[in-house]
C-alpha cells in the first residue's frame, strides 16, 4: 500500500483496539486520577500553602499604615540606602499602654524597593501585611523561598513564625521595569 492509493474503505472506530493501546490508556487514566486526587489532598497535607488572607486597601491607606509602624518602631537606618530598620512587637507582646500587640507588621513594594526593613524575633509570630503602591511585584524571601504576589489595591496578610535566626533577603520576582533587578529588601531575625 502506498500513499498515492486512496485509503481503504473502513470505519476506524469499529476496528478492535490494540492490547498495548488499552494498557496505555488504562495507565494514563489511572495516573490522571491519582494526580487529580493529589491536588485537594496536597492542599491539606502538603503544608506548602501559606496561611494568607487578602483584603481590599488603597495605596495611600497602606502607605500610611506602613509609615506609622516605621515611625513608631524604627531602631536604625541601613546606611547604604537610608532605609529604616523596624523592630515591631510580635503577637501577644505587651505594649506600653498595657494592651497586648496584634503583631501587625507592614512591608510595601514600590518602584523599586521593599520598605521598610524588618527586624523580627525568632519563634515569635507576626501578621505580615504586604501590598504594592504602584503595580505588581513579587515577594520572594530567600533563601527559604516564600513567594507571594504583591498587588496594588490588595493587602495580603501572612501569619509567620520565623524559626531560624539570620538575615533574609527579599527579591522582586515579578518583572517591574528597568530597575527590577535592584529591588531588594531585608528581614533580620534575631535570636
Ligand atoms: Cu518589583
Amino acid at each position: 500500500m502506498s500513499a498515492i492509493l486512496p485509503p481503504p474503505e473502513r470505519i476506524w472506530w469499529n476496528l478492535p483496539v490494540g492490547k498495548e493501546e488499552i494498557v496505555w490508556i488504562a495507565l494514563s487514566l489511572t495516573w490522571c486520577l491519582i494526580m487529580f486526587a493529589m491536588m485537594p489532598l496536597w492542599h491539606f497535607y502538603g503544608k506548602q500553602n501559606l496561611s494568607n488572607e487578602a483584603y481590599r486597601i488603597t495605596a495611600s491607606q497602606f502607605e500610611a499604615r506602613t509609615k506609622a509602624m516605621a515611625d513608631q518602631y524604627e531602631v536604625r537606618t541601613e546606611s547604604a540606602m537610608n532605609i529604616p530598620v523596624v523592630h515591631p512587637p510580635a503577637i501577644g507582646d505587651a505594649l506600653p499602654n498595657g494592651e497586648t500587640s496584634t503583631g501587625d507588621v507592614y512591608m510595601l513594594g514600590r518602584l523599586w524597593q521593599w520598605w521598610p526593613m524588618l527586624e523580627l524575633e525568632k519563634d515569635k509570630s507576626y501578621r505580615l501585611h504586604l501590598s504594592s503602591l504602584d503595580w505588581q511585584h513579587g515577594f520572594s524571601l530567600q533563601p527559604i523561598n516564600i513567594n507571594m504576589q504583591v498587588l496594588p489595591d490588595y493587602e495580603m496578610v501572612l501569619t509567620i513564625t520565623p524559626d531560624t535566626s539570620g538575615e533574609f533577603t527579599i527579591v522582586c520576582n515579578e518583572y517591574c521595569g528597568i530597575n527590577h533587578h535592584t529591588m531588594l529588601g531585608k528581614i533580620y531575625v534575631k535570636e
